[in-house]
């Protein structure tokens, strides 16, 4: 198994002018033909190398000849055609079978639906390609399938042509005038419904939208159509950006590896991220799919238009999109609580990745399989260093900056290098030095030191820079920093953003009358993690102006509190009454749910030297219980207030009320009194809202068990038609922390709506388990064992879901002696499987290495 390289990186030696494309679907297999208007760019090339899996030729032509067997090699994974022309047009014919296709890249079949996944290198098993981004070609595409089974027929552009054929069967042409790579490629073939709705752009065109869905689930697209319309408009107002075809279709399939792929005009989306109705969805879902709708659209100019010149490149339109995107939901929500959950996610998943052997810098330097680089880190941390741009730019040169690297680009493929030469070139602000933020990997890490005298503060900073995996040194890293000063009545006395670029600097604030209070890294300006000795938590809390370092003192405060707890200590007195006082805030509702959520376990785990779970449970529920017994009236005040009037409407009022009732409910819960089990009940009895609903269901499981059978028993029973619900359930039961939790889990896989090849079912069954820290890291192997086998199984069905699950392991190098030794034999027992897949060859490899 061999890596690729950033630094071997070569210009393809031939281009495709056209390609045109047809597909005859049948039952049992379909046969692709495909036209290629070819060139040489390399003079000297004699032989052209196409990507190809698994190639079945029919026929191969240049110019219309049939050439014989001596003309060309095929291998498992490519197509060499030798001594070519320098202009020529290549057809092939091959045979490939969709309804075998279990690993759900390429063409392959989502229940009755045909659709493909093609990023980053599905396409060749299509059809023999120059299956890389750099090379951008102009697709035409005719579909032909039976007319009763798969009356709509989709592919990418404007559709040029319709054909009912004699023989029951329909053709349909699609040509896309926007050169593209074969990654955007596209193709649905399905009995679907549908809804429609037009938008006209700023310049006055009309665009046709389309969302197409199984049939008995148009009325669950609506949210989806509205957050595109929203989209859309934003992309205009806030980057300049029109949409450029007639038309834009998005379709919901249920058999999805991720969330959602943004091919050219024809995105093709998991259907949990477009069905949603205010039965089924929770607040969660609805602004997930308003997320993932706009983050879909927004490619169409950071990843269609202008996109990578290879793999490498990634975080160039994720990093960028999701930037995007994040701006977008702070737009048409509350920022100050998009900013939180964006940082939340990056420190569970982003800080913990970067602090494992699997760490890599948003550029990554080389990769065995492309798929496993589609991580938190290339995506969400990518989007932190777009963020960074923004802030050291400003919104005036940041959009002078994107309008110019739109300006340049268009119609290209390129590197991060490109992008930041136009941050640098519009702006006049030299970014050579933040560099370093593409190049290394680990979370930084800032000492902060104070001192006062005669009036003068002090600042003193110091990088900590964590070593590369290969354990070689890194350098400093260059970033903004938000600060702030705080007098002693809590008024502001200034803020600013520094800028930090040195292993060591100071900083000197002359004139103050009194020794300030700091708030330190504002909004969270820089993806880094703040070490800071007797910080002024409970202050901070009560006075800063800035809704993040509240909250960060909040939950910091908390950490220190359960940490002194773990070390045998009493409870801070000083912290509950700190919390107390955020029980009184009059503040935006969801906001006031984050502040009173204490740390995750994942948090607290983060900062230990030897993780064990076990201490950090013990505390951190000894802490929730004392805080549900001391302020009961409160909270309870709190539940009460925010509950009525019982309605399911997803506007921010009743959303915002919503997360902090149900944060006081949880909040109530460790009291485990009659009450409170019957306050539980009755909300899931009466609720209209899924959130509701769910909640009052986790609940139950873990504290009422008493009430969870009936329950849970009434929630099966009504949804066990609605695959997407049942996920819900499935995760609440593989989260659980319930004895017997294992068995349970072992058993639902016999359930009927359980499906392992589904990977939504698969997610929230095992991946669930998988994250369930008291259950899988179970002291006699019971839970690795579970999940080792289930990513063998599962390896040889789909290797990209396979190699997600392996990433439970990744904390394997932190872990104690104990837990370690039981995962060593389980990793080891995956890499010694025969025809482990290459996904998953990596991910344990790194992790075991
Ligand atoms: N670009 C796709 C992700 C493709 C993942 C391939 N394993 C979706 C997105 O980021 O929008
Ligand atoms: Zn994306």
């Amino acid at each position: 198994i061999e890596a690729i390289y950033l630094k071997d990186y070569k210009k393809p030696a031939f281009s495709i002018e056209s390609v045109n494309l047809e597909f005859d679907l049948y039952e049992e297999f379909a046969i692709v033909t495909n036209i290629m208007k070819m060139n040489k760019v390399d003079g000297n090339e004699k032989t052209l190398e196409l990507h190809s899996t698994d190639l079945e030729l029919v026929e191969l032509y240049i110019n219309d000849l049939k050439l014989k067997e001596s003309r060309y090699i095929i291998s498992k994974e490519s197509l060499s055609v030798l001594n070519v022309p320098s202009e020529f047009t290549l057809k092939v014919v091959n045979k490939i079978y969709p309804q075998n296709n279990t690993e759900l890249e390429g063409l392959y079949k989502s229940g009755s639906i045909f659709c493909t996944q093609n990023e980053p290198e599905g396409f060749r098993s299509i059809t023999p390609y120059l299956d890389r981004p750099d090379v951008m070609s102009v697709f035409t595409t005719t579909v032909i399938a039976d007319k009763e089974s798969y009356p709509v027929l989709l592919s990418n552009g404007n559709k040029v042509d319709t054909k009912d054929r004699v023989d029951k069967r329909r053709s349909v042409t699609w040509h896309d005038p926007h050169p593209k790579p074969s990654y955007l490629f596209a193709l649905v073939a399905g009995d679907l419904g549908s809804i429609t709705d037009e938008f006209t752009t700023a310049s006055g065109s009309n665009v046709e939208l389309n969302i197409y869905c199984d049939k008995g689930n148009e009325s669950k697209c609506y949210h989806a159509m509205k957050s595109l319309k929203e989209a859309m408009l934003w992309d205009e107002q806030k980057y300049g950006r029109e949409y450029d075809l007639d038309i834009y279709n998005i379709v919901a399939v249920d058999s999805f590896n991720m969330g959602a792929m943004e091919n050219k005009g024809l995105n093709i989306f998991n259907s949990a991220y477009v069905l949603a109705d205010e039965d089924s969805a929770s607040d969660a879902n609805f602004m997930g799919i308003q997320s993932v709708i706009a983050h879909e659209y927004f490619h169409n100019w950071t990843g269609n238009r202008i996109t990578c010149r290879d793999w490498f490149q990634l975080t160039l339109k994720e990093g960028l999109t999701v930037f995007r995107d994040q701006c977008f939901s702070a737009d048409l929500n509350s920022a100050e609580v998009q900013r939180i959950d964006d940082v939340k996610s990056l420190r569970e998943r982003q800080f913990v990745e970067d602090a494992s052997p699997t760490a890599h810098p948003i550029q990554p330097k080389s990769y065995i399989s492309m798929n496993n680089f589609y991580t938190s880190t290339v995506y969400e941390k990518g989007a932190e260093v777009i963020r960074m741009i923004h802030t050291l730019l400003g919104e005036e040169n940041y959009r002078k900056a994107t309008d110019l690297y739109f300006k340049s680009f268009d119609g290209q493929a390129v590197t991060t290098d490109d992008f930041l030469w136009a941050m640098q070139e519009a702006s006049g602000i030299d970014l050579s030095a933040f560099k370093t933020w593409y190049h290394q990997s680990g979370t930084p890490k800032l000492k902060v030191e104070e001192s006062f005298s005669d009036g003068v503060y002090k600042l003193t900073l110091t990088q900590v820079i964590p070593n590369a995996v290969d354990s070689t040194k890194q350098n400093p890293y260059y970033y903004p920093l938000k600060m702030g000063l705080l007098d002693e009545s809590g008024e502001e006395i200034l803020a600013q953003t520094l800028v930090v670029s040195k292993e060591r600097e100071e900083f000197i604030f002359q004139n103050l009358k009194s020794k300030p209070i700091l708030s330190i890294n504002r909004a969270f300006s820089a993806p880094i993690i703040v070490e800071q000795k007797s910080a002024e938590y409970a202050f901070l809390m009560k006075y800063d102006s800035d809704s993040f370092v509240k909250y960060e003192s909040a939950q910091n405060f908390a950490v220190e509190t359960i940490e002194s707890m773990m070390r045998g200590q009493e409870i801070n007195s000083s912290f509950v009454e700190a919390y107390g006082h955020l029980l009184d805030l009059d503040i935006d509702l969801s906001y006031k749910a984050l502040l009173l959520e204490l740390p995750s376990v994942s948090t607290l785990m983060q900062r230990q030297d030897e993780v064990d779970f076990e201490p950090i449970y013990e505390a951190k529920e000894k802490l929730a219980k004392h805080l549900a017994v001391t302020f009961e009236d409160k909270v309870m005040k709190l539940y009460v207030d925010n509950h009525f009037p019982n309605v399911s409407a997803i506007d921010s009022l009743n959303m915002g009320k919503r997360s902090l009732k149900n944060r006081a409910l949880k909040i109530l819960a460790p009291l485990e009194t009659p009450a409170i089990g019957k306050l539980t009940q009755a909300q899931y009895n009466e609720s209209l809202s899924m959130s509701d609903r769910v909640v009052a269901l986790d609940i139950l499981e873990n504290t009422f068990s008493d009430f969870a059978l009936e329950a849970l028993g009434d929630f099966y029973s009504k949804y066990k038609d609605q695959t997407l619900v049942m996920n819900k359930y499935f995760s609440i039961l593989s989260a659980s922390h319930r004895e017997g939790v294992l068995k349970r889990v072992i058993e639902l896989q016999n359930d009927e709506v359980y499906d392992e090849k589904v990977p939504n079912l698969v997610r929230s069954l095992i991946g669930v388990f998988a994250r369930n820290y008291k259950y899988f890291h179970a002291k006699d192997a019971s839970g690795y064992k579970f999940v080792a086998d289930k990513i063998i199984e599962i390896d040889k069905i789909n290797p990209q879901m396979a190699s997600g699950l392996a990433g439970a392991f990744k904390i394997y190098s932190r872990i104690n002696t104990l837990n370690k030794e039981l995962m060593r034999v389980e990793l080891q027992r995956i890499l010694n499987t025969k025809e482990l897949s290459k996904n998953s060859f990596e991910i344990i490899s790194k992790i075991l290495k």
